[in-house]
């Protein structure tokens, strides 16, 4: 068998549930979006999404707390499974369509873990709540929508896939359903296979997507609801409503072990320093945690180089002088943390990137005519360009992805930033200024973070986003985003509900055109993370204060579902 112990086990535990959504609840409008009044009222927003300005959020409340099934409160009831004929299921007490259901799914973006457990979520919420339901998997992310490609979910194909990491049950894709010919052709999808509702499974861009594609089916008069699931391990698709995106918490814990078994062998060895490269495109939050998890000598995070306008130059300088004052003590080792997204907030190569991003955008450039298009660079920008190594030049000539970023995923700035440094101490050795050794390795960390087995919260918290996502299906909410909240209490006690996409926008200049779309949260410099890897940072520099925090735990004390990162912990 390819089952290994842990994965056959993993796959009989029974994620917890909100005792809101045991027994009988009803679906209550929770008062008006704090955001309504200023954002929605944007008139751009309103012209965007004119059908989707009566939305207001939702929240799940239990009929009477008496009806509660055994296994609510924390405990770990047994599964029993429910088929979709719902022999086992509670009558549904809700005011929407008390009916047999038809609901479409989509995972879209990068993997983060826990994927499936949404995907089992929307599957047991039909089972239980409206036996006779049908759940179809869209294949390969939006783009198996517009291909009509997909699968149907059952209980027995579910199964294997229950708490696992990845996202290959039906797969995920970078697709986009935005330009008014793929609307047509996902309205014209939606209606031959009958859909009730689309759960979609994204980060900011696909969920921004999803409310495209609310307002376009409530346009049209479609009976096919939309709702979004935050999703993204870089963490940065959130706000008051949504306290995180699911994968943040397990992809955070995987680099932190591994990070964490790095600092033991740097501290036995006593010989290199280790450049670690994490995850996190536009947001350091993931750099931020694994920081305050395990300790380092320094962390760089991208929202605190871009407010101080730091350039490279100065970084390799703050880091040949933790790494010079560290060899007075007889410390040549050390560990240092930065994230992917570095390159494109260090503001010299920025503003490379962005001319870099016009030029491949311009038809006229032959795509593979990487050497014409350099010299189309202004007089600024190559000389940053040519002052690059050869394989970062080329790197930064990659294909952008299909919402235009830069893969910053396959950009070696952690190798960068070493060649810099070693150039750095070579020159204060020559000054009498630098006596130490010093020799460099460096890591990344990213792909082997997003498919872990998602942690007891990870897979907590998306069975509870799916679940939640077929009640608002089931409700006939539209342009909602399936929220859980209170996450600091046991499950139990989540408060549950739906929060409209458009409170969370903003219109952004994208491409030269004003765009609505969901605000990408970004680490916060005068927020409560930020603040305690402030207080500590100098101190880590200097001392060995390193912390392990050992692999990821399933069973026993240090397993508890809210035992979730510090960075929600410290926002609670
Ligand atoms: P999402 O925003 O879609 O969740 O993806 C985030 C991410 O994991 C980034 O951290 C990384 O830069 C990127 O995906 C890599 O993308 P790809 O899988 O296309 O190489």
């Amino acid at each position: 068998t390819n089952d290994s112990p842990i994965a056959a086990s993993r796959r009989l535990w029974v994620p917890r549930r909100p005792a809101v959504l045991v027994g009988s609840f009803e679906v209550l409008a929770d008062g008006q979006s704090p955001n309504g009044t200023s954002e929605t009222c944007d008139g751009k927003l309103k012209e965007a999404f004119p059908n989707l300005q009566s939305l207001g959020p939702v929240v799940l409340k239990n009929k009477s707390s008496h009806e509660q099934l055994n296994g609510a409160n924390g405990s770990c009831p047994e599964r029993s499974i429910m088929n979709m004929n719902g022999t086992n299921g509670t009558s549904y007490q809700g005011n929407g369509r008390a009916k047999t259901l038809r609901v479409g799914i989509v995972l879209s973006g990068g993997q983060a873990p826990g994927g499936h457990n949404v995907l089992a979520g929307v599957l047991d919420y039909l089972s239980e709540r409206h036996p006779g339901s049908t759940l179809l998997g869209f294949k390969g992310g939006p783009g198996g929508i517009l291909a009509k490609d997909y699968m149907e979910i059952t209980q027995d194909n579910m199964a294997p896939f229950r708490n696992q990491g990845g996202f290959h049950m039906i797969g995920s894709g970078r697709g986009k359903i935005e330009k008014p010919e793929d609307l047509q052709k996902a309205s014209n999808v939606a209606q031959e296979l009958r859909l009730d509702g689309l759960v979609v499974c994204g980060g900011d861009d696909s969920n921004t997507n999803a409310a495209v594609l609310a307002e376009f089916f409530k346009a049209k008069g479609l009976r096919t609801s939309v709702i979004g699931v935050p999703k993204t391990i870089d963490g940065d698709l959130k706000n008051a409503q949504v306290a995180t995106s699911f994968g943040f918490d397990t992809a955070c814990k995987v680099y932190s072990e591994m990070i964490g078994n790095l600092m033991m062998d740097a501290l036995s060895a006593k010989k290199y320093y280790h450049f670690v490269r994490l995850m996190g495109r536009a947001a350091s939050h993931i750099t931020l945690e694994c920081a305050l998890q395990t300790h380092p000598q320094a962390a760089i995070i991208c929202e605190e180089v871009h407010q101080s306008n730091r350039r490279l130059a100065d970084i390799v300088h703050e880091l040949a002088d933790m790494v010079a004052a560290r060899a007075e003590d007889d410390k040549n080792y050390g560990i240092i943390l930065l994230p992917e997204g570095l390159i494109e907030h260090v503001p010299e190569i920025g503003a490379l990137i962005s001319e870099l991003n016009d030029l491949l955008a311009d038809t006229d450039v032959a795509v593979n005519c990487h050497d014409s298009l350099v010299t189309k660079l202004s007089g600024a920008n190559l000389a940053v360009f040519q002052f690059l190594p050869v394989a970062v030049r080329q790197q930064l000539l990659l294909d952008r992805d299909p919402h235009g970023n830069v893969q910053v995923a396959r950009i070696e700035t952690e190798k960068l930033l070493l060649q810099l440094l070693e150039v750095e101490l070579e020159k204060r050795k020559q000054q009498g200024k630098f006596s130490g050794k010093f020799a460099g390795l460096t890591h990344y960390f990213g792909y082997e973070g997003r498919c872990s087995m998602p942690t007891n919260f990870d897979a907590t918290y998306c069975a509870t986003l799916g679940y939640v996502a077929g009640v608002l299906i089931a409700e006939d909410k539209t342009g909602l985003m399936a929220t859980a909240s209170c996450l600091d209490k046991p499950c139990a006690d989540w408060s549950v509900g739906g929060y409209p996409l458009i409170d969370m926008m903003c219109i952004e200049r994208r491409r030269g055109k004003d765009k609505p779309v969901i605000k990408k949260a970004l680490v916060e410099l005068n927020g409560p993370v930020y603040g305690a890897f402030e207080q500590l940072r100098q101190r880590w520099a200097a001392e060995d204060a390193y912390r392990s925090p050992g692999p990821i735990q399933f069973h026993g004390p240090t397993a508890d579902c809210a035992n979730f990162t510090l960075s929600l912990e410290l926002c609670q």
